[in-house]
């Protein structure tokens, strides 16, 4: 593989501090730890690991901040609110891109169509949300004869701890911070130590464009023992979204039993595509390329397994080989790349050991299982290569544990029923998608599916009213649409006699 030195290299920039933002200041503290390019292993910056006193001073702020105002804004001023930092977004769009290049290796134009596009249409979405939204009413008959009436108003939760993953930084972690303040909460947000850098441009954002001080608070760090548990643990928080893995969100569980805190979980998955005979063959394969690959297959939807007709089944193989062999690996800043690395050095050693369990679980490598080598500073990523398996049982733990590479399992199936039953046969519960031509099979097949979403003949298309989640380890609760504002809100029902 070639090494274009045209294009800005993460390797080439100054380290930066990256530091809290905590009561409308940035501030250091005494420990930081390295942001490494997951591209060339250079340093890209330096990063505060909060204490438990700079996360206890951010809920403080949080709370005074919440009281003394944001709390009785009105919807209307909040939606402005939330508007005026989509519009700071956009005036730096091209700095929050290159930031969520340099700590992630993404191709840039993903970073310009999903990354940061989403970041702003989060806010705007949730703007949008807010000032439309209707309470429900009800007239109530009761026994004696008399009227009443019942309305349902809303009151903001307080203070949210949002803890978010590297996998799409910018996308995640304002899925929840547009939201939370949307209701009138003030919130304490941890971005992954991975990813620290988009969201330290978001509070520049927040700080540019004058957001009350104690609205958004933004503490970087680790996770156990460190800044996010610190923030679960913490007794002034009212409420915790979070989205990662699900032993994580089983440690974070424990953390706010005590407290009785709200939580919201979107976890990990083991998702599958199905491909039915009838399916438009090649709409099918680029769907699955897409699903499988998309993101070097660290999207939490991705489809890590793949059940294809028997009919077409060598077929299909023998198609999406050819895709996946075409993708160009590679660095964000070179010409014509459509995958990057992996997150880090320590992920790409998770992927490896499952490239090596398929191996010994018996699988037959279509194609990848490697790490690939450029002769370059590219070396010292975290790079691997598209990789499809086949041969597997269903039982096999590269078929059953999410890897959360790119990489699939590709096996063939016989009947409607059986595919069904083997979908649903998982501890997981995100997402699926159906390949098929017959649209009543689509909607059928979609019924029995045991997932949150279900798309049929697409993946990843996302309309931000409705529900997202997952059921079974892949997640608790639903965000999206009303059933965010419903999440980050308290309901009071108000019953009134009225006659
Ligand atoms: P992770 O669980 O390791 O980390 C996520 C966040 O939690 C980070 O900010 C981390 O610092 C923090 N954290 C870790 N341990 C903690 C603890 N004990 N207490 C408090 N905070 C803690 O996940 P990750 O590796 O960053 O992300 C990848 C995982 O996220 C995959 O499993 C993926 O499927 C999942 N994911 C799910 C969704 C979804 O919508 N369902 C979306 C994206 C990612
Ligand atoms: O699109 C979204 O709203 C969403 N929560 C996507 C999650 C992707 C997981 O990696």
């Amino acid at each position: 593989m070639t090494f274009e030195t045209t294009g800005t290299s993460a390797a080439r920039r100054e380290p930066r501090l990256l530091r809290h933002y905590i009561d409308g200041e940035f501030v250091a503290g005494a420990a930081a730890f390295d942001d490494l390019s997951p591209v060339d292993g250079s340093l890209i910056a330096r990063v505060c690991e909060a204490d438990a006193a700079a996360v206890d001073r951010a809920v403080l702020a949080a709370r005074a901040a919440q009281r003394a105002g944001w709390g009785t804004t009105t919807p209307a001023q909040r939606a402005d609110w939330l508007h005026r930092i989509a519009d700071g977004i956009q005036a730096r769009f091209e700095d929050f891109v290159a930031a969520e290049v340099a700590d992630t290796g993404r191709p840039l134009v993903q970073a310009r169509t999903l990354d940061i596009a989403r970041g702003i249409a989060n806010f705007r979405t949730f703007a949008d949300l807010v000032r439309t939204a209707h309470s429900e009413f009800f007239e109530t008959h009761a026994a004696d004869g008399s009227e009443l009436i019942n309305y349902v108003t809303r009151k903001p939760l307080g203070v949210v701890g949002i803890i978010s993953p590297w996998n799409l930084p910018m996308l995640l972690f304002t899925w929840k911070v547009a939201p939370a303040l949307a209701m009138g909460n003030c919130v304490v947000a941890k971005p992954s130590e991975e990813t620290p850098a988009t969201a330290t441009l978001l509070a520049e954002v927040m700080h540019e464009i004058g957001l009350p001080r104690g609205v958004f608070n933004l503490i970087h760090g680790h996770g156990p023992n460190a800044a996010g548990e610190f923030l679960t643990r913490h007794q002034g928080i009212d409420a915790i979204t979070f989205t990662g893995e699900s032993r994580t969100g089983s440690a974070i569980m424990k953390a706010v039993a005590d407290g009785v805190k709200d939580i919201s979980f979107e976890l990990g998955g083991k998702n599958a595509a199905v491909v039915f005979a009838d399916a438009d063959f090649d709409a099918a394969v680029e769907g699955v390329l897409k699903s499988s690959f998309t993101n070097a297959g660290q999207v939490c939807l991705c489809s890590e397994r793949v059940y294809v007709e028997r009919p077409i089944f060598e077929r299909f193989v023998a198609a999406l080989k050819d895709k996946a062999e075409a993708i160009k690996v590679g660095s964000p800043y070179e010409e014509g790349t459509t995958m990057g690395p992996l997150i880090s050095q320590g992920h790409r050693e998770k992927v490896l050991s499952y490239f090596r369990l398929a191996v010994e679980e018996g699988a037959t490598v279509v194609t990848g299982g490697k790490v690939p080598t450029f002769g370059d500073a590219r070396d010292q990523g975290a790079f691997v290569s598209p990789t499809i398996w086949t041969g597997l049982p269903d039982t096999a733990r590269c078929v059953t544990e999410e890897v959360f590479g790119p990489v699939c399992h590709i096996a063939p199936f016989d009947s409607e029923d059986e595919v069904i039953g083997r979908v649903n046969d998982s501890a997981y519960g995100l997402a699926a998608s159906i390949w098929t031509t017959r649209l009543e099979r689509g909607h059928r097949v979609a019924r029995q599916i045991e997932t949150g979403i279900v798309w049929v003949n697409a993946w990843f298309v996302r309309d931000l009213r409705t529900p997202f989640g997952g059921t079974k380890l892949s997640g608790l609760g639903r965000e999206g649409g009303r059933h965010s504002l419903d999440f980050y809100s308290e309901l009071t029902n108000v019953c009134v006699r009225i006659a």
